[in-house]
């Protein structure tokens, strides 16, 4: 295995996951308009990424473990993608029904927010759920304390977080850069989620070092722009790891998130235990131990309200799966596509 893909987290089982071992192993740092940027034991090249999403194949996404392999005519292309150990991803913010994957093989997922800004619990919540869903640790990043915010935000943070850790940073005084650097470290990968302008690429260029990304205010023209672009995958120096920055996010459509909506709601989870339905949809059923809670003021209706809400999407969205793959099955797969 080459030194100059170990700091790019390359691990011995790599080699056992290869198709073709003619090819040559490297990892995608970043992915812009069909095409990407591979790093290889040889260095960095540019590599056309087949995107057409025929079936059964699987378009490579930033972070991705890949095998490319050099073809005279068409230049480097990805002829696998190896199996991915946790996956970023959300509905397809176009296309219902499909999941996009934002990132793959990450330690750790940031969501970052700027404390200068109120913060909507649900929106916190969904960003939560779709951290703990790719199976990567997560943390909350809370930038620009530098910049005046009311002192609560935290402590609202925080309560929702739950288990969560909340670092707080700011890229003016340095403020918690240490703190970060301590939940990636050597051959790990934090990666950065949140809305455009909350300082993800501000992050990453502290914990380089220097103005390696672009960064400024959301452009006001008519769109909107964000200014992050592609989702890039940056190596620190000094052996500390890696951080993958992302455009911003609007629209956080959860994908086949249950497991992770039951832990980032876990307190409601517990109590739900001592509702006399098993199936109890706390609405209205009556020994509702979360209703129960609600009355004595121990829980906060709005997040009960939020709970069922996000629940009864991820179960719309499971039924309309299971209609799809009946379908499928019924006109023997010709209909079936996947995409990732
Ligand atoms: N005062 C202060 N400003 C910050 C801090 N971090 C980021 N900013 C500013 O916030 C603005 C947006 O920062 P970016 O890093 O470009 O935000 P982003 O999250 O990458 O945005 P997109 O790429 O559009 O998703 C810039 O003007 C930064 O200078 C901070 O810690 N303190
Ligand atoms: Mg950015
Ligand atoms: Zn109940």
């Amino acid at each position: 295995m080459s030194n100059l893909l170990l700091p790019y987290g390359a691990v011995p089982r790599m080699e056992r996951e290869r198709n073709e071992t003619a090819a040559e192993l490297g990892r995608v740092v970043r992915v812009d308009r069909g095409e990407c940027d591979v790093v290889t034991a040889t260095g960095r090249i540019r590599v056309v990424s087949d995107s057409t999403r025929a079936q059964g194949e699987v378009a490579p996404v930033t972070g991705d473990w890949v095998e490319v392999e050099h073809d005279g005519s068409v230049g480097s292309v990805i002829t696998s993608v190896l199996p991915r150990r946790t996956k970023v991803s959300r509905r397809d913010p176009a296309e219902r029904d499909i999941e996009q994957v934002l990132a793959s093989n990450v330690d750790v997922v940031g969501v970052v927010h700027g404390i200068d800004r109120s913060l909507p619990p649900g929106r916190l919540e969904r960003l939560l759920v779709l951290a703990r869903d790719s199976g990567a640790e997560s943390i909350v990043i809370l930038t620009k304390n530098d910049l005046p915010h009311r002192a609560e935000l935290r402590a609202v943070v925080e309560s929702v977080a739950g288990a969560t850790p909340v670092t707080t940073t700011s890229i003016t005084d340095g403020t918690g850069l240490d703190e970060l650097r301590s939940h990636i470290g050597f051959g790990r990968v934090l990666a950065l989620v949140g809305a455009s302008g909350v300082g993800k690429s501000s992050l990453v260029n502290a914990l380089v070092g220097h103005e390696l990304l672009e960064t400024g205010e959301v452009r006001g023209d008519a769109k909107g722009r964000h200014v992050t672009t592609a989702r890039e995958l940056v190596l620190l120096p000094d052996d500390e790891g890696m951080v993958l920055d992302t455009p911003g996010i609007r629209s956080i459509g959860l994908w086949e998130a249950e497991r992770a909506l039951d832990e980032v709601f876990g307190d409601l989870r517990e109590l739900s235990a001592g509702c006399r339905f098993g199936d109890c949809s706390h609405r209205s059923e009556p020994g509702c131990a979360i209703h129960a809670g609600v009355d004595s003021g121990d829980v906060d209706p709005l997040r009960v309200e939020r709970f069922i809400a996000l629940s009864g999407e991820l179960a719309t969205q499971r039924e309309r799966e299971e209609q799809r793959a009946r379908r499928n099955r019924k006109d023997g797969g010709r209909r079936s596509r996947s995409r990732h």
